[in-house]
């Protein structure tokens, strides 16, 4: 297993529009990240990720691109992100972009100019196809509602979108579309960036014909991941890109790719593979929906740890993991999976606890660090994400769900829960902007706000700060062997790490509930010493009495 700096790191994945707005537009943008830059150097965190900063027309805020040269007008200038980018190496901190080219805009000239006609030089530069009897080329549903095809009259062709309409999916048989992506890649790596975080990267590859796909019960539309999800070019094409850009530069890459298992990863990140560094996997994403993501299924704890092991012990010897809770696209951390109301600072800690403990490289969404919450608006209109707001049409105005439970199922799971603006005070709208917000501050930012935790030598900040330091010192945290005990204890997640003669024990309580545990049998009666915790006095005894969502690690 090779060391290198992405294995070692820690990235911030830092959300734009929602960060610091310096201009009073009510907008983030990068002048206000340059304003925060010493926070995160405060934090500690080694590599940002950068979520689109590009041209854009926001309909799915910056993964539409319409340039992918310039940066958006409303985040700032070019001169404005080479600033921020020498700003963060001054403070010894990596940049990795988010490379989005599954798709871009319908507003860029590419597309713009495959529309015009059947025989324009752009026209294979997207997938078009012929409808069949007025209806599109095939059954396959986007991800944001609606049919994945939309008509174009110009020529009396379909085009296709697994993501919105203004988002057309480039078509990568086509090898100058390959090269395009290669030059803008180097582009942006000749700058100084670092690396990339490669946006539902597993899409790409689409099985010839475009065959229908399974209809689940319930579903309006066929299901397209069997034919565009890991799809039979995938691995020539990475392999392509690393060969043509990768290979030539020291970057971290990351790759978003929902619907794989362990044995896939293994094929796209594997240490000998010459594809990607990491990836995002999603199991463990999908353990409290019921198909569709607004039907809520209760989890357990035993299913959780079933699936954080498997991936564990899977790339043991072979790959790397990126270990997440929460992103851009996923409801807060705290909220899901934690509790949000009395044991907030407690169950916040708990489980950055185990993303920094186990094996793989911790990802920290912005406010993350300072235990943000949910947020439950009760106007349909407060949302600006089009995935709620066009399942609100296609589901409550099409008559399928109740308006309460599609809300339920907003509060639970819309994206907009992570994209509220950051709470940096308690003054109006958090302090995040002078104006009004484009999306609205969540209200308890009176309570929860970087002020205070910033004032609080207990908070959920210094406690980050003292897990990302230690992680900084103690190789184990990174390269340790990872082993679980009583997978089936309902409440109690426990492993161990193991690295050069020095072992780390890791207890969690995941319940709101003092519960009783037994240490491993191998730990009894041994000595070890409280490396953190989220309590003051913990006594360590073979028998310990876990408060609320205890988190202990003990250092032997
Ligand atoms: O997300 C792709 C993806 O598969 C999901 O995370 C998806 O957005 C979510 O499941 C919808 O419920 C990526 C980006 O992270 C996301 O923000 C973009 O909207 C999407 O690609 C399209 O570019
Ligand atoms: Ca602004």
């Amino acid at each position: 297993m090779n060391k290198t700096w992405w294995k070692e790191g820690i990235v911030y994945q830092l959300y734009p529009r929602s960060f610091k707005d310096s201009n009073g537009d009510g907008i983030g943008d990068i002048r206000g990240v340059i304003q925060k830059l010493d926070y995160l150097k405060e934090l500690g965190v080694s590599i940002v990720w950068l979520n689109p900063v590009y041209e854009s027309p926001n309909d799915d805020m910056g993964y539409d691109i319409s340039d992918y040269r310039n940066i958006m007008g409303e985040f700032g200038t070019m001169e404005d992100f080479n600033e921020l980018l020498e700003g963060m190496h001054n403070r010894g901190i990596k940049l990795v972009m988010d490379l989005v080219v599954n798709h871009s805009s319908d507003e860029h000239k590419w597309f713009v100019e495959s529309k015009k006609s059947k025989d324009n030089p752009y026209r294979d530069y997207y997938i078009w196809g012929k409808g069949k009897d007025g209806n599109p080329p095939n059954n396959w549903g986007s991800v944001f509602s609606g049919s994945a095809w939309q008509y174009d009259e110009t020529t009396d062709e379909y085009f296709l979108h697994l993501f919105s309409k203004k988002q057309p999916d480039l078509n990568w048989e086509n090898e100058k579309v390959r090269k395009e992506v290669y030059d803008m890649m180097k582009f942006w790596f000749d700058k100084g960036v670092d690396g990339f975080r490669m946006d539902v990267i597993n899409f790409i590859s689409k099985v010839p014909g475009l065959p229908d796909g399974h209809v689940w019960p319930g579903a309006l539309y066929g299901d397209f991941g069997e034919h565009s999800l890991n799809g039979p070019r995938i691995h020539e094409f990475l392999q392509e890109m690393n060969k043509e850009v990768l290979s030539k530069y020291d970057v971290m890459t990351v790759g978003e790719c929902p619907g794989v298992s362990p044995d896939m990863a293994k094929e796209y990140v594997g240490e000998n593979r010459n594809e990607m560094n990491m990836l995002f996997q999603f199991e463990h994403m999908g353990i409290d929906t019921d198909g569709p993501k607004w039907n809520y299924k209760h989890w357990k704890l035993p299913e959780f740890k079933t699936i954080m092991t498997k991936w564990q012990v899977e790339l043991e010897d072979d790959g790397w993991n990126s270990l997440y809770l929460n992103n851009h696209d996923q409801p807060r951390m705290v909220s899901r999976f934690g509790d949000d109301k009395r044991y907030r600072v407690e169950s916040a800690k708990m489980l950055a606890t185990m993303l920094h403990t186990m094996k793989g490289t911790p990802y920290v969404f912005q406010g993350e660090e300072i235990g943000m919450t949910n947020v439950k608006f009760e106007n349909i209109n407060d949302y600006k994400d089009l995935e709620i707001l066009n399942a609100y049409d296609e589901l409550v105005k099409g008559g399928i769900m109740k308006e309460e439970d599609f809300m339920a199922g907003v509060y639970r799971m819309g994206r907009d829960n992570a994209r509220t603006p950051i709470q940096w005070d308690n003054s109006e709208n958090g302090g995040f902007t002078t104006g009004t917000p484009w999306l609205k501050v969540n209200p308890n930012y009176d309570e929860i706000n970087v002020k205070n935790a910033l004032e609080d030598k207990e908070s959920i900040f210094y406690y980050y700060k003292k897990l990302i330091s230690l992680r900084k010192d103690n190789e184990v945290m990174v390269y340790g062997k990872f082993t679980e005990f009583d997978k089936d204890n309902l409440k109690v997640y426990c492993y161990k790490r193991e690295w050069e003669g020095e072992t780390l024990l890791v207890i969690l309580n995941f319940k709101g509930e003092e519960v009783s545990y037994q240490i491993p049998e191998e730990f009894k009666r041994r000595n070890g010493e409280i490396f953190i915790s989220n309590y003051k006095d913990v006594e360590i005894k073979d028998e310990m009495e876990l408060r609320p969502f205890e988190a202990i690690v003990i250092k032997y």
